[in-house]
């Protein structure tokens, strides 16, 4: 069998594995997550124990050395029973991402396979209470050399995980007046003097996921733990979102499946004027459209994370494009999924009441759907002044 022909028999048998698991294990629990607004830990350790923290790690750093195109399967898969469960495999991918992109061999070895195992997790903190699509602009959090450390002080906020991460990739300016080449990545562990979790927020959906402010005080991290050369920050931030938003991507799109599905369950079994309401042409032409969306969406979703397994030139453009066409069809076919439940579909005791309000941050985080076209525009004709 060729190489490519194993790869992809291993890439169905883990996504059959993650389809079986979260049908029995995922599903039944993703009401009570959103409504308890707690992490799920016992969801934590289930995907810990079947590897699914660390897929695209290489093995020699403790991963599974699988594909972003398996990876993003998985998401998606997870996503279509509970978006805030598939956020813990997404967010380990976030979080880890610098460390393969900005870290030296020993930082990998240090932290990679701890985070690959599931025994840490991982969370990315960029965003500042004024820094937000302005990622680089508006950063106010410093890093400060001192001797053999860096001193860091500032809040980052909305981060995700951040109150049960063990690892938190931070971005500071090291420098104020070297613009992109001047802010710097380092790893925070949780237990540094001067680390704190701040405020947890309220929030519309995916509620079982923390998302919090991190507080830095007079924090001294030890230089070792600063990811690439003084100044190489903004650059690692940006290439890690590059490969993290097909994970949203994915999380969108697993969302919208997971809508359909049950939306087109539910116009085959309902009867309304006779007929099933499916085969009325009001809900059924709904429904070829959802369909025809979300399958559109898959394919740019998996044609982005094949990019990023090439390492193609144009991996920013697709990441773009994926996130911002799966965002936008997740927020579209759920609120058709609504619409197609009627008055149950706007009761919490239909998921899709949940998925609609889960999908809504798809189009908001790792760059709203606004940053992502000016991704895509400056790809096409460029940045100007
Ligand atoms: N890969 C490598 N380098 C990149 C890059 C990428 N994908 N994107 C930008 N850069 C580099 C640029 O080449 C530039 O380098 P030089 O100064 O050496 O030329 C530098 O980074 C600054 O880039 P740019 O000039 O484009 O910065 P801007 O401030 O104009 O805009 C955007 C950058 C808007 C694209 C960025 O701030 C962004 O993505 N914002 C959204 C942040 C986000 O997604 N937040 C969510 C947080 S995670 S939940």
């Amino acid at each position: 069998m060729s190489v490519a022909a194993q790869a992809h028999d291993e890439e169905a048998m883990i996504v059959e594995m993650v389809r079986d698991l979260v049908a029995e294990k995922v599903a039944p629990r993703a009401a009570a997550i959103d409504e308890s607004e707690e992490f799920p830990d016992d969801i934590r350790r289930l995907f810990a124990q079947n590897d699914l923290l660390g897929i695209p790690i290489p093995t020699e750093y403790g991963g599974l050395g699988g594909s972003f195109v398996t990876y993003v399967k998985v998401v998606e898969e997870i996503a279509k029973a509970c978006a805030s469960s598939s956020l813990i495999v997404a967010v380990q991918e976030l979080g880890m991402l610098p460390i393969m992109i900005g870290g030296n061999d020993e930082q990998k070895r240090r932290f990679l396979p701890k985070i690959a195992s599931g025994e840490h997790l991982a969370a990315y903190a960029l965003t500042e209470a004024s820094s937000g699509s302005d990622a680089l602009g508006s950063m106010r959090t410093r890093a400060r050399r001192d001797g053999d450390s860096y001193v860091l002080d500032g809040q980052k906020i909305w981060i995700t995980n951040g109150s049960v991460a063990d690892v938190v990739c931070v971005f500071a300016v090291t420098d104020p007046d070297a613009g992109s080449r001047g802010v710097s990545a380092f790893v925070v562990e949780k237990g540094t003097p001067g680390f704190s979790v701040g405020k947890k927020e309220r929030k519309m959906g995916i509620k079982g996921s923390p998302t919090v402010e991190l507080i830095f005080n007079e924090c001294r991290v030890p230089a070792a733990n600063r990811l690439g050369e003084e100044g190489e920050g903004f650059k690692i931030a940006m290439k890690v979102l590059d490969k993290s938003r097909p994970g949203i991507a994915a999380q969108a799109l697993g969302i919208a499946a997971g809508a359909l599905e049950y939306a087109t369950q539910y116009a085959r079994d309902r009867v309304a004027f006779g007929k099933p309401i499916g085969q009325h042409q009001g809900i059924g032409f709904m429904l070829a459209d959802m369909k025809t969306e979300v399958e559109a969406a898959r394919l740019m979703l998996y044609e982005s994370a094949r990019k990023c397994d090439e390492g193609a030139a144009d991996v920013s453009l697709w990441a773009s494009m994926a996130k911002l066409k799966c965002g936008d069809v997740a927020m579209a076919v759920t609120t058709d999924a609504v619409q197609v439940l009627g008055g149950f579909g706007y009761s919490a005791e239909y998921p899709v009441e949940r998925m609609m309000r889960d999908a809504k941050i798809t189009q908001i985080y790792e760059g709203t759907q606004q940053i992502q076209r000016l991704v895509i525009s400056r790809n096409l004709v460029g940045k100007g002044r």
